[in-house]
């Protein structure tokens, strides 16, 4: 994936609309995201259809992943790797998995994309109003040592960690599993400055445009996402594209302020 890749949620109604505005405009972008809607409606075989249009560009498959992880003795049999399995040979690269369901649920995601081909993006934290209610919750790092045990896997989890809460816990099981990336969110640049202590993984970020809350314009925005995560990120932009009249020039757009900001870093 190239870096300050630009992702588009594709989050139209219908399975021929998402089709139609990949076809558009997925060529412009650096990558699709699909979400649970569109595969509720159509399968995963649309997933193949998209692929077709975006040559071999990275294909997020957001299904915020949150079922129970089982250790049988012949291997992984609880849910989240029968969910990952059924995205096997679809045409997707990467999927989301939440973290709080602890360890063991985010190691059978992780094992099971890995044997498909696929990564992980973990969401330590969300973008959206009102996501820190139970996030920003405490934790400390012997509450993480503790679950580690009881996970009954053998997680590197150095000592004194720095955790004080949910997102930073998700966010050491992740490092300890080795996800793929993460889940970050535009809309909290103090957030995402505290996932680039812990973490050196790619950031995929959501929350530009009508999500931020802090009255920054989409340039003001697009900077200080650049500045804070670096190269190894990706923008994941919906509606500022899809419900732009000329879809194709939004998409260049914000593709042209993404280099505007990305060269700014390189100074
Ligand atoms: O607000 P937009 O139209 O740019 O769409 C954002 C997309 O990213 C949308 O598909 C949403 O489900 C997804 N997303 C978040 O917005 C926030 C998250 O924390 C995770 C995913």
């Amino acid at each position: 994936m190239r870096d300050y890749a630009i992702i588009l949620a594709a989050d139209l109604t219908t399975a021929e609309e998402v089709v139609q505005v990949v076809k558009q405009v997925g060529r412009v972008v650096d990558g699709i995201k699909i979400g649970v809607t569109t595969l509720l409606e159509s399968g995963v075989g649309i997933l193949g259809r998209i692929r077709d249009a975006i040559d071999d560009r990275p294909l997020l498959v957001d299904l915020k992943i949150a079922d129970i992880g089982f250790q049988g003795t012949t291997g992984w049999q609880g849910t989240n790797g029968k969910i990952v399995k059924g995205l096997a040979d679809s045409g997707a690269t990467h999927v989301t998995v939440h973290g709080f369901p602890g360890a063991v649920s985010i190691a059978e995601a992780v094992h099971t994309a890995r044997d498909w081909n696929m990564g992980v993006l973990l969401l330590p934290l969300m973008s959206h109003a009102g996501a820190s209610l139970f996030f920003s919750r405490p934790l400390e790092s012997r509450d993480l040592s503790t679950g580690a045990e009881k996970s009954g896997l053998s997680l590197r989890l150095p000592d004194a960690l720095p955790c004080n809460d949910v997102t930073d816990g998700i966010l050491h099981l992740g490092e300890a599993l080795d996800v793929a990336g993460y889940i970050g969110p535009a809309t909290r640049p103090h957030d995402l400055e505290r996932y680039r202590t812990i973490t050196r993984k790619p950031i995929w970020c959501p929350g530009f445009g009508r999500q931020d809350r802090m009255g920054r314009t989409l340039e003001e925005q697009f900077r200080q996402w650049s500045h804070i995560v670096g190269p190894a990120s990706a923008a994941i932009v919906g509606s500022a594209v899809f419900g732009a009249p000329d879809r194709v020039a939004a998409a260049r757009e914000i593709a042209e302020l993404r280099d505007k900001v990305a060269a700014e870093g390189t100074h």
